[in-house]
C-alpha cells in the first residue's frame, strides 16, 4: 500500500522527519522563512495531514483548496490558528501538544516576572551602554517578588505551575481568575485564591497572563483594565499577542501607569508594535516561553505521533475535536 503523504510546514527536527519518513512521503520546509497562506494552501493539496506549529491560518479558505486533508497536527499547546470549527465541519482533525511543555513555559513564566520586577534587561542595557558610573541607593530599584501578590489570569496547566512556584518557592500570595474554578484540592495545592477579575486587576503586585487566545479573550487587557491596576504593577504575558492592547499598554508604560511589563508574545508578531520599543520599562522576548530542545522535541515528538497515531492506526493521542474521529471520509 502506497504510503500517505504529508506536509511539514515549518523547518523542524531533522529526527522528527526521519521518524515521519518512516510512514509518509514527507514534503518539509527546509528553510526559516514561513510558507504565505496561498502556498501552504496550495502545498495542501493532495496531503493527507499538515504538521504545523502554532502560527499557520487553517480555516475555511485553506481547507477548500486542500479536499484530501484529514489532520493537522500543531507543535504548539495553542491552537488559535485553527478555524477549529470550519476543521469540525470538513471531517479534519486537529491535535496539540499540551503537558510536555507545562513545565517550561512556567519556568519562563517566572524568568520573565524576575527579569521585569528587578529591571534586569533595562539595568543590563545601561551597563553594555557604558553609563555605569557610580552607586547610587535608588540605581534600578524595583518591585519585591517574594511574599508579594502574584495575579494570574487563566488557570490552566501553565497557569498552575506559576501559581505553584510563586507559593512554593516565593512565598507569594498567590490569587487566579479564570472561566472555571479549581477543584479545591488543586486550588490547595497551589494555594491559589480565586477571585473577579476586577480583583485580580485591582489586587496583583504581578499580573502574568496565560489564558488562551480567542475572540472572547480579545485584549482581555486593554486601557480600562491597564487603568485598575496598581501604579505599581508589572504586567507579564505569556500567552497570545491579542490578549493585550498593546498600544494601550505602550502608553501605560509611557506614563508609569503601572510600572512595568514583561511580553513574549505580541500582536502580529514577529512585528512588535513600534510604541513597545521605545519604552524602556518593558523587557521583551520573541516567543520563547517553550524553547528549550528536550521541550521543543518532545513537541516536535508529539505532533509527529498524533499524525502516525491518527493516519496510520487510526487513534491520535491528543485530539482536539474528538467528534470528526469515526466520521466516513
Ligand atoms: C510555541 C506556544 O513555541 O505552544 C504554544 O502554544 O506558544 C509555543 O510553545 C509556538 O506556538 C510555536 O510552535
Amino acid at each position: 500500500m502506497s504510503k500517505p503523504t504529508i506536509l511539514v510546514a515549518r523547518r523542524v527536527f531533522p529526527e522528527i522527519i526521519d521518524l515521519l519518513q518512516r510512514h509518509f512521503e514527507v514534503e518539509a520546509n527546509q528553510e526559516d522563512t514561513p510558507w504565505t497562506k496561498a502556498e501552504l494552501a496550495q502545498r495542501l493539496r493532495g496531503k493527507a495531514g499538515a504538521f504545523t506549529t502554532g502560527s499557520e491560518r487553517i480555516d475555511a479558505e485553506v481547507l477548500a483548496q486542500a479536499p484530501e486533508l484529514r489532520v493537522c497536527a500543531n507543535m504548539a499547546v495553542g491552537f488559535n490558528n485553527f478555524d477549529l470549527a470550519a476543521m469540525t465541519a470538513r471531517g479534519v482533525l486537529g491535535t496539540n501538544t499540551p503537558d510536555v511543555l507545562t513545565e517550561t513555559t512556567a519556568d519562563f513564566g517566572f524568568a520573565l516576572l524576575m527579569a521585569t520586577a528587578r529591571r534586569v534587561a533595562e539595568s543590563e542595557h545601561y551597563l553594555r551602554a557604558g553609563k555605569w558610573e557610580r552607586w547610587t541607593y535608588d540605581m534600578f530599584a524595583g518591585t519585591e517578588v517574594h511574599g508579594s501578590t502574584l495575579g494570574i489570569l487563566g488557570m490552566g496547566r501553565i497557569g498552575q505551575g506559576i501559581a505553584r512556584r510563586g507559593a512554593h518557592g516565593f512565598g507569594m500570595n498567590v490569587i487566579y481568575h479564570n472561566r472555571s474554578r479549581l477543584a479545591p484540592a488543586l486550588e490547595a495545592e497551589c494555594k491559589a485564591r480565586y477571585v473577579s477579575k476586577e480583583e485580580l486587576l485591582r489586587t496583583a503586585d504581578h499580573l502574568l497572563l496565560v489564558l488562551p487566545y480567542s475572540a472572547e479573550s480579545h485584549h482581555a487587557i486593554g486601557a480600562a483594565e491597564l487603568a485598575l491596576m496598581k501604579p505599581t504593577a508589572n504586567l507579564v504575558n505569556i500567552a497570545r499577542g491579542g490578549i493585550v492592547d498593546d498600544a494601550a499598554l505602550a502608553q501605560a508604560l509611557r506614563e508609569r501607569r503601572i510600572a512595568a511589563a514583561g511580553l513574549d508574545v505580541f500582536e502580529g508578531e514577529p512585528k512588535v508594535h513600534p510604541a513597545l520599543l521605545e519604552v524602556p520599562n518593558v523587557v521583551l522576548t520573541p516567543h520563547i516561553a517553550s524553547a528549550t530542545i528536550p521541550t521543543r522535541l518532545a513537541m516536535a515528538r508529539l505532533a509527529a505521533d498524533n499524525l502516525v497515531g491518527f493516519l496510520v492506526d487510526g487513534k491520535p493521542v491528543t485530539p482536539l475535536n474528538p467528534e470528526v474521529l469515526g466520521r466516513a471520509r
